[in-house]
């Protein structure tokens, strides 16, 4: 039985955007036989997005590796010995240059990403100086940095940033288990700095670590009781690295549950964007196919994402155009 609040989910836009989500309920919805999960959620979506849309990201790691944090999926934490080799931060001139071969690649977003805990102020100056380039190439921005004190975010903000990416990961009962150097109080008051700045919120997390789908849930259920729901929401498959220590417990989740977690999301975040990032390249077209009628609607383009593999661009160029799925990459 679907618990009487969230039937009215099922009538498009006249749903309400909540933020008083129970663990119960979005288990309830979650466990609907399939057909009645995957109509709600079409039906969320098509009352907010067109189906058959899909937007594109590209992904730049402009400071790799030597991170100070211990998130244990992680190729770019120096706690562990992945054979990454950890780099300086990029020259202002290479990333805007990479920018703008994403936008002729069919990117809409340029999202710059670096292994820190947070940034040093003389290396906020410089990415600030990035945010400014790449949105004078006509792109939006995004980037990750690690946790920011409200001075920093507003800088980014005049800087003209338009997506801070900062997920929560997994839900607060496995966050412990991942990550030691920072809990998940860190994550939401940097997310509240974020927000607080006039910055939109890009926060997901990864699947695949060990977890369970209870696990799953009760993070749709922090993302979505947030004081406002993230504008994008990445969902990550755990892209494996030799390494480190989520590989003792990995497990890739089953496709027809990563279906219904997208729909999920899709039903209780209406109106925000859901990203199939991370770990495409483990799904099969007739998956990633499902997942966008499920609600999913932008992807990471490009070979790879930070320090791992994304599917070929051919592949996913012929996957849209299969599917008649209009982006900036076709
Ligand atoms: N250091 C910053 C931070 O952690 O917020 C920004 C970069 S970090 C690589 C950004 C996100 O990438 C993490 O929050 C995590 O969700 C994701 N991530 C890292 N390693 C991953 C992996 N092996 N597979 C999937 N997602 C991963
Ligand atoms: C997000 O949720 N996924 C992206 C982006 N935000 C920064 C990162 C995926 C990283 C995958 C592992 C890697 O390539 O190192
Ligand atoms: Fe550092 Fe971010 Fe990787 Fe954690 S996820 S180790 S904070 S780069």
């Amino acid at each position: 039985m679907i618990p009487k609040k969230v039937e009215g989910n099922g009538s498009g836009s006249r749903a309400p955007v909540r933020s008083d989500w129970e663990r119960a309920e979005a288990k309830a919805l979650y466990s609907l036989p399939f057909a009645d999960l995957m109509f709600q959620a079409q039906s969320v979506h098509r009352a907010n997005f067109d189906p058959n849309h899909i937007e594109t990201a590209s992904l730049l790691s402009i400071k790799t590796g030597g991170c100070p944090e211990d998130c244990g999926y992680c190729s770019q934490s120096a706690h562990y010995d992945t054979g990454l080799k950890a780099t300086r931060l990029m020259d202002r001139a290479d990333v805007i240059a990479t920018a703008q071969c994403a936008k002729d690649a069919g990117a809409s977003r340029f999202c710059m990403a670096a292994a820190w805990r947070s940034p040093k102020d003389r290396d906020l100056d410089r990415v600030c100086e990035m945010v400014s380039a790449v949105k004078a190439l006509g792109m939006e921005t995004c980037v990750t940095l690690g946790m920011l004190s409200p001075k920093q975010a507003t800088q980014l903000a005049e800087a003209g940033l338009d997506f801070y990416n900062h997920n929560v990961d997994t839900s607060p009962e496995f966050y412990g288990k991942v990550i030691s150097t920072r809990t998940l109080q860190d994550r939401i008051d940097t997310l509240e700095h974020v927000r607080k700045a006039g910055i939109k919120v890009c926060c997901g997390g990864i699947l695949g670590m060990g977890e369970h789908v209870e696990d799953r849930l009760a993070m749709l259920v922090l993302l979505a009781n947030l004081p406002s729901h993230p504008e994008s929401v990445p969902i990550n498959l755990w892209n494996e690295v030799k390494g480190v220590p989520v590989n003792e417990t990995a497990e890739r989740p089953d496709p027809i549950a990563l279906v219904r977690l997208v729909a999920t999301a899709r039903i209780m975040m209406p109106k925000s964007v859901v990203r199939l990032s991370a770990g495409r390249q483990y799904m099969t077209d007739e998956l990633q196919s499902l997942c966008f009628l499920a609600g999913a609607n932008s992807l990471f383009i490009g070979d790879v994402l930070l320090t791992t593999k994304n599917p070929q661009r051919e592949r996913d160029t012929s996957l849209l155009n299969r599917l008649g799925i209009s982006s900036r990459l076709a």
